[in-house]
């Protein structure tokens, strides 16, 4: 991390200190205090022992028993003109050995412990001359030669595996000037968003804008693992932002540890951590990224270890402890959570030539296979422990969209050749037409939730991915229905983008419902918050790229205006509270989402099609793009679609 010295020592912290002003006043007084005082433990316990080894050294006329020669004594000696035999470079005493040489090399060692001892009080004496600054700077090159060779130790060289065939990871520049206009409004945000998380919130997981301080929330535990960094790398790398691609490298080079004491959510780490720095890897060959992955996928792999195999929601990267989120239903795992790993780790078996990610992420499969579902449909919630379902809850938005989204992935990641996962995709998606797809009174089609055998006519935005998702499983659906599913892609798409159409700020509500009267607007105050969310621009994209339809970019560029005019502030992006309100709020958070997806996909909107082509780049659920395997010829033991 970037300040690996604040961090307390002892896990604990201890009152403020007002040691001058300093970004963590409180963090760096206390540590630099208790830094200080371990310094003077141990050298206080180091001239104790000096004291200790002068009164207890061996006196030659209180210990007469190792002169007696009862013993033979090994002393380091070649010289053999005394009568002694040389074994090795080792002379052997027998009986009646020189005394007066022994005085001598006793002789020889006190004056050789008091000497160090004296430089031993002088270096102490030293140190405490030095300022607070040269100590911390000193404790701080100790600890980088530490974090260094454990590095070193780490980074192995993993196996050298044929890159998949990486076209289109540049370029994309539109002919048409307008649209080239537009192209480069939506980059010029993206250095705005960076710049000023590198000013005020670098090496933290996200940036408060208003505040212009760093920010965090529980899904990254308590560490600073530059979440912001990792997540925007693929995004400045594709438009081109390459010093600031650079400077994201090389941070994750120098700080980025996991070995960290952290509690961190196992999905939001893979999508992000891991999808991010695959991603960036297969962009841009450097080996760190992939060297990364894979040490931070090796701190994930214990949270897998539960009765049934199905993950806990989160791991401590550190001690490994896993557990389940409080709010989940029963001490469940969540379907969406458990559900999205496949992508990253099936890249991980592959970049590494170990099978163990695979295996994981193909056990989940298994288990979900022999489950019944109620009518068909998964619930968002599994007991790890138990393997039984939790609450009938099952949604395409929050607690279940993503697992929808990877198994259809699965199958076009694989070339499509994992055809179970496809099948798997094709009967989720026709249990969900059934049971959750409705059109409301006003024609606008709508993803409700199946709550406990009822319909919840509400739709989140996260559930807005959907349209994306549908249009991009259109081809190679069952029965031949890729128009029925484009079409639905679109029907999703207009309906969302009614829900930003019919608000004050033109963005759109975090959930909106379908009753009594309303239609795609949000009824609850906690729900008409925006937070920079992306999927319905991922949706448009995707429409865009299989339609051409020019609504789309006309939307996205609706969308791109909205989020400059009623979201930039002079220190980053925020979210708003309410875009039903002509005088908003903010809520001072720049997700990294933003950077990730909300941005990458407005770019590509108003990109040509030869930037990231479908044909051969899949996106994680974060919008990371890794490329189509070719595994015909490559064995993933486990499932014969990759054989
Ligand atoms: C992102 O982190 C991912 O897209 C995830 O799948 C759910 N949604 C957030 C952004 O809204």
């Amino acid at each position: 991390m970037t300040t690996p010295a604040l961090l307390p020592l002892s896990g604990r912290r201890l009152p403020p200190l007002n040691l001058g002003a300093s970004a963590f006043p409180h963090h760096r007084a206390t540590l630099r205090l208790s830094e200080k005082f371990i310094l003077l433990l141990i050298l206080s316990a180091f001239i104790t022992l000096c004291f200790g080894a002068f009164f207890f050294l061996p006196d030659s006329s209180k210990h007469k028993r190792f002169d007696l020669g009862l013993e033979d004594v090994l002393i380091p000696h070649v010289d053999t003109s005394k009568g002694g035999k040389n074994l090795g470079g080792f002379l052997i005493h027998g009986q009646g050995h020189d005394e007066h040489r022994h005085r001598e090399e006793e002789e020889r060692l006190r004056n050789k412990i008091r000497a160090d001892h004296e430089k031993a009080l002088e270096e102490a004496k030293e140190k405490l001359k030095k300022s607070r600054d040269e100590i911390q700077a000193e404790i701080q090159t100790e600890k980088n030669k530490v974090v260094q060779e454990l590095k070193k130790k780490d980074s192995k060289p993993l196996p050298p595996v044929p890159l998949p065939n990486l076209i289109g990871i540049n370029s994309g520049e539109p002919a048409d000037p307008d649209i080239r206009e537009k192209r480069n409004k939506v980059k010029e945000m993206m250095k705005h968003a960076w710049d000023n998380y590198r000013q005020y919130g670098w090496g933290h997981n996200e940036l408060k804008p208003i505040a212009r301080k760093g920010h965090s929330t529980n899904i990254f535990g308590n560490s600073q693992m530059g979440a912001t960094i990792v997540d925007a790398l693929d995004t400045l790398y594709i438009m081109g932002l390459h010093a600031e691609f650079r400077e994201g490298q090389e941070w994750i080079d120098k700080n980025l540890d996991f070995s960290v004491n952290s509690e961190v959510s196992v999905f939001e780490v893979n999508i992000r951590f891991i999808g991010g720095l695959l991603a960036a890897y297969y962009l841009s060959g450097q080996e760190v990224f992939k060297i990364k992955a894979v040490q931070l996928a090796g701190k994930l792999l214990p949270a897998f270890n539960t009765p049934t195999g199905i993950p806990w929601a989160m791991v401590n990267l550190k001690s490994g402890v896993g557990r389940n989120w409080g709010w989940a239903s029963a001490g469940s795992s969540i379907l969406a959570e458990f559900g999205t790993l496949h992508m990253e780790f099936v890249h991980l078996s592959y970049l590494t030539g170990d099978p163990v990610y695979y295996n994981k992420v193909m056990h989940i499969r298994k288990l979900l296979q022999k489950m019944d579902r109620p009518n068909g449909l998964y619930p968002n919630y599994l007991n790890p422990r138990t393997g039984r379902w939790g609450q009938h809850h099952t949604s395409v938005g929050g607690l279940g969209d993503s697992f929808y989204e990877y198994l259809l992935k699965a199958w076009l990641m694989s070339d499509k050749m994992d055809t179970e996962a496809r099948k798997m995709y094709d009967d989720a998606i026709e249990a969900i037409e059934k049971h959750l797809i409705r059109k409301s009174n006003g024609g606008l089609t709508f993803i409700g939730e199946w709550k406990n055998g009822h319909l919840e006519r509400k739709m989140g935005h996260l559930t807005c991915f959907a349209g994306g998702m549908f249009a991009l499983g259109a081809d190679g659906s069952r029965d031949d229905k890729a128009g029925h599913y484009l079409q639905l892609g679109a029907e999703i798409a207009h309906t969302c983008h009614e829900s930003y159409d019919r608000t004050t700020l033109k963005l759109g509500p975090e959930a909106f419902k379908f009753d009594g009267g309303v239609e795609a607007v949000a009824v609850r105050q906690n729900e008409k918050y925006y937070i920079l969310r992306p999927e319905v621009i991922e949706t448009y994209w995707y429409m865009w790229r299989f339609t051409h339809d020019p609504k789309y970019r006309q939307w996205g560029w609706e969308a791109t205006q909205a989020i400059d005019k009623y979201c930039r502030v002079s220190g980053g992006f925020s979210g708003v509270k309410d875009v039903y309100s002509s005088s908003p709020t903010y809520d001072d958070v720049q997700q990294s989402f933003f950077l990730a997806e909300t941005l990458k996909y407005l770019y590509l909107l108003f990109s040509n099609d030869d930037l990231l082509p479908l044909d051969n780049w899949v996106f994680n659920t974060e919008a990371h793009p890794l490329p189509v395997l070719h595994l015909a010829n490559t064995t993933l033991s486990g499932n014969p679609a990759y054989r």
